[in-house]
């Protein structure tokens, strides 16, 4: 690989550290229930769907509830979790992350949003990053939530890019299972831990370059 044909960025916990907002409505929402789980749980949680985070919760105590109630407190928590997101501002990007697009961009290659959330339009309009990137699939437009590799692959054709030639990052499993199953290059942003399957692991985006990691890749 000399350049990929386009990079796709997930959005919560590479672009912008939203997981913690997540996870403390999440935690609450379940304290409510008389559930409780801690941060390994939490792991679980990331870049799967509102709808299936709320299953996996109430699996833990075998817990079966009836629709309606199931979408009531849904809501309840995307209530909190949409007061906590809005705060956010563009000083919120997490570091390295502008610079890195910026040099991408210079590079003039296509950049995509490829995330689970419905509230991404939200949390781009926040940060101000609807002009830097010229596609974003989010869960609002998706059928099948990661590891399904549908929302790659969506944001892969709207870009004219081949996944074999794109770069996925992302900072949960379940995305990097996404990018795998979609037979995309994708790079874990996180911990070795949890991130395993990867590509490649970087810990976050300070101080790194394109060129860096292009050859990084390249080394593999
Ligand atoms: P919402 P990503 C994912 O976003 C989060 O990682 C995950 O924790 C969350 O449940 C999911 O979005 C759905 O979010 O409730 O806002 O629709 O990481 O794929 O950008
Ligand atoms: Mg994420």
């Amino acid at each position: 690989m000399i350049k990929p044909d386009a990079c796709i960025f997930d959005l919560d916990g590479v672009i912008v550290e939203t997981s913690d907002a997540h996870f403390k409505a999440w935690q609450r929402l379940a304290e409510s229930l008389g559930i409780s789980f801690g941060e390994e749980f939490n792991e679980q949680l990331k870049g799967v769907s509102r709808r299936k985070s709320i299953e996996k919760i109430l699996a833990i105590d075998d817990r079966e509830l009836p629709e309606a109630e199931i979408q009531r407190l849904m809501d309840k928590k995307n209530g909190w979790y949409q007061d906590a997101i809005a705060e956010l501002t563009p000083d919120d990007i997490l570091e390295g992350v502008p610079e890195f697009l910026e040099t991408l961009q210079e590079m003039e290659i296509p950049l995509g949003i490829g995330s689970s959330s419905k509230n991404a339009q939200y949390i781009m309009d926040y940060l101000q990053l609807n002009d830097t990137f010229e596609v974003i699939i989010d869960g609002t437009k998706v059928e099948n939530t990661k590891p399904d590799p549908e929302v790659f692959l969506k944001g892969a054709k709207a870009l004219s890019a081949d996944p074999s030639n794109t770069i996925v990052f992302e900072d949960a499993a379940s995305g990097v299972e996404a990018a795998n199953n979609g037979q995309f290059i994708s790079v874990g942003v996180g911990s070795e831990e949890y991130l395993g399957d990867a590509d490649l692991v970087i810990p976050n985006f300070i101080g790194l370059t394109p060129e860096k990691l292009f050859k990084q890749l390249n080394d593999n």
